[in-house]
C-alpha cells in the first residue's frame, strides 16, 4: 500500500446513518473520530465499550429517553475502517429512529459526516488508496455481479498492484534518466543505451495492456449507453426487446409505432447497458413524431454506441442508413476524431425473410455490420459478444466480467494512464530524436505525476473533494 501525502488533520468526530435509507431490519450509525467512543458511552450508558465486542444495550437521548435497543461494537483507530476510533451502533432499522440517535450524537459533540467522508479518512489515514476508495463506492453502486466482483477485485487491491508496479520500473528508469542529467556531455550516448531504451519500450507496452484492461473496467463500472436508430418499420423496437429478453417496446407493423424514447436497463455478458429505442427517423408533419426524430438524433449523438438497424427486405432502409452514416460519422469524429469505426455497428435486421442478394452488405464501407432476425432470435448471441467487444475492446465479448482478471475502475484512470502512455511516448521519441536528459526525465515527470494520480500518491485538494463528495453519506 501506498502511503498517501498527508494524514487526517480534522479532529472532528463524525456520524452518520450507514445502513440504506429507508426501513430494514437492522439500521446502522455509524460515529468516527477521537470522541468516538465517548459519545457512545453517553448514548448506551455503558461506562466500558470493550474492543470488537457486541455490546447489547439501549441507545438514549441526551435526557435518558429510550430510544432504541441493539448492538454497539467499538473499533478503537487505527485498526478500524477510517483508521480512526469508531464505534457502529446497531439498532432497529427505523429511519425516524436512525435520525434521532444522529441528532443526540450531533447534540454530544460529533457532527454530521459529508458524503464519502468516512472513506476520504480512510484514504487520508492510510488504510487504503484512492483507487481502492473508489472501488467502494463503486461496488456499492454496482449495477451487475460482474460489476460488483470487479469492484470487490480494485478493493482488494489488483488495480492498485498493477499501478504500484508501474510506478517503480518508472522510478527506476527516472533514476538512471536524471543521473544522465549530470553529464551534459554525454547524456545523449547515455540515454540511447539500450538498457534504457528497452526498459522503456517495456514500460510503454506493459501501459497499453492495463490501458486495455482498465478500459473493460471502465464499462463495468460505468456501464454504456446504445442507441438503436433506422428508418421505421425496419425492427429497431423488435431488436430492443430480443435484447431485453421482454416484450418492453411496442412492436406493430405500422410505420411509426415508436414515438418517444424508450430506455431500459439490461446487462450484456455482466456489462451494464442502457439501452434506447427511438423513433423511426424520416421527415413528417406529425408535431409528435418530429419530435420524436428529433430526440432520436440527440441520443444517437449521446451514444458510447450506436445500433442502425435496416430491413433486408426493404433497400430504401438501408440506403437511408448508408446516408445517415455520413452525417453521422462527419459529426462525431469533431468531437472523437479517433474512433469512428467503433461507435456504430449497423444492424441487418429480417434475415429470416427471403431477401434480395444485392440488398446485401456496404460496398466501400468502413463499418460493421451485423445481421440477425429479431423474430426468430438467430444471431442474438452472437450478436451480444460483439457489441461488448466492441465496448470494451477485449476480444472475446463472451465474459467480460466473469474472467478473474477483470477489476473495476473509472474514466479518471483511464484519462490519468492515457497521459502518462504519452509522457512515455514522448520521452521515447525525445531520445530517438537525440534531445538531451532534461526533456526525457521531465517527460518521464509528467509520466510519473498521471500514474501517481490513479492511487493517489498524487492529488490535489479539488480532485479529492470531487472524488468523495459524489458518494453516498454514512460511506
Ligand atoms: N420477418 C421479420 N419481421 C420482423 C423482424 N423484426 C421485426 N419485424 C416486424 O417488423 C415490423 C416492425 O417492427 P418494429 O420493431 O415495430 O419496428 P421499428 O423499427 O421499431 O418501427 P418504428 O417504431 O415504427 O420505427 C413488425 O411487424 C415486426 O413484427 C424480423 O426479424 N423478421
Ligand atoms: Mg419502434
Amino acid at each position: 500500500m501506498t502511503s498517501p501525502q498527508a494524514t487526517t488533520t480534522d479532529s472532528d468526530t463524525i456520524v452518520a446513518v450507514a445502513s440504506a435509507p429507508g426501513r430494514g431490519g437492522v439500521g446502522v450509525v455509524r460515529l468516527s473520530g477521537p470522541d468516538a467512543i465517548v459519545v457512545a458511552q453517553k448514548i448506551t450508558r455503558l461506562r466500558e465499550l470493550p474492543a470488537r465486542f457486541a455490546n447489547y444495550t439501549k441507545f438514549c437521548d441526551v435526557d435518558g429517553t429510550v430510544l432504541d435497543s441493539g448492538l454497539a461494537i467499538a473499533f478503537p483507530g487505527p485498526a478500524s475502517f477510517t483508521g480512526e476510533d469508531v464505534v457502529e451502533l446497531q439498532g432497529h432499522g427505523s429511519p425516524i429512529m436512525l435520525d434521532a440517535l444522529v441528532r443526540t450524537a450531533i447534540k454530544l459533540g460529533a457532527r454530521m459526516a459529508r458524503p464519502g467522508e468516512f472513506s476520504e479518512r480512510a484514504y487520508l489515514n492510510g488504510k487504503m488508496d484512492l483507487a481502492q476508495a473508489e472501488a467502494v463506492a463503486d461496488l456499492i453502486n454496482a449495477a451487475s455481479e460482474a460489476s460488483a466482483k470487479a469492484a470487490v477485485r480494485s478493493l482488494q487491491g489488483d488495480f492498485s498492484r498493477l499501478m504500484n508496479g508501474l510506478s517503480e520500473t518508472l522510478v527506476r528508469l527516472r533514476v538512471q534518466v536524471e543521473a544522465a542529467i549530470d553529464f551534459p556531455d554525454e547524456d545523449i550516448e547515455l540515454l540511447a543505451a539500450p538498457g534504457i531504451t528497452a526498459m522503456l519500450a517495456d514500460l510503454i507496452e506493459q501501459v497499453e495492456q492495463i490501458i486495455t484492461r482498465t478500459r473493460s473496467g471502465v464499462r463495468l463500472t460505468e456501464g454504456a449507453r446504445l442507441v438503436l436508430i433506422g428508418a421505421p418499420n425496419v425492427g429497431k423496437s423488435s431488436v430492443l426487446n430480443r435484447l431485453c429478453g421482454e416484450d418492453r417496446a411496442i412492436v406493430t407493423d405500422i410505420a411509426g409505432t415508436t414515438r418517444d424514447l424508450v430506455r431500459e436497463q439490461l446487462q450484456l455478458n455482466g456489462i451494464p447497458v442502457e439501452l434506447i429505442d427511438t423513433a423511426g427517423l424520416r421527415d413528417t408533419n406529425d408535431a409528435i413524431e418530429a419530435e420524436g426524430v428529433r430526440r432520436a438524433r440527440a441520443a444517437a449523438s449521446e451514444a458510447d454506441l450506436v445500433l442502425a438497424v435496416y430491413d433486408l427486405a426493404d433497400p430504401s432502409s438501408k440506403e437511408f442508413i448508408e446516408n445517415w452514416l455520413e452525417e453521422f460519422q462527419t459529426e462525431r469524429s469533431v468531437i472523437f476524431p479517433t474512433e469512428i469505426k467503433s461507435n456504430v455497428i449497423v444492424i441487418e435486421n429480417k434475415s429470416d425473410l427471403d431477401v434480395d442478394a444485392e440488398n446485401k452488405g456496404f460496398p466501400g464501407k468502413q463499418v460493421l455490420t451485423y445481421r440477425v432476425s429479431a423474430k426468430s432470435g438467430a444471431n442474438f448471441e452472437e450478436l451480444t459478444e460483439q457489441l461488448v467487444e466492441l465496448l470494451t475492446g477485449d476480444e472475446s465479448g463472451s465474459g467480460i466480467g466473469t474472467r478473474e482478471q477483470t477489476y473495476s475502475a473509472r474514466s479518471r484512470h483511464l484519462l490519468a494512464l492515457d497521459e502518462a502512455a504519452t509522457g512515455l511516448v514522448d520521452a521515447q521519441s525525445a531520445i530517438t530524436e537525440g534531445h538531451g536528459a532534461e526533456l526525457v526525465a521531465e517527460h518521464l515527470r509528467h509520466a510519473q505525476a498521471e500514474l501517481g494520480s490513479v492511487c493517489g500518491e498524487i492529488t490535489t485538494d479539488a480532485l479529492l473533494g470531487e472524488i468523495f463528495s459524489s458518494f453516498c453519506i454514512g460511506k
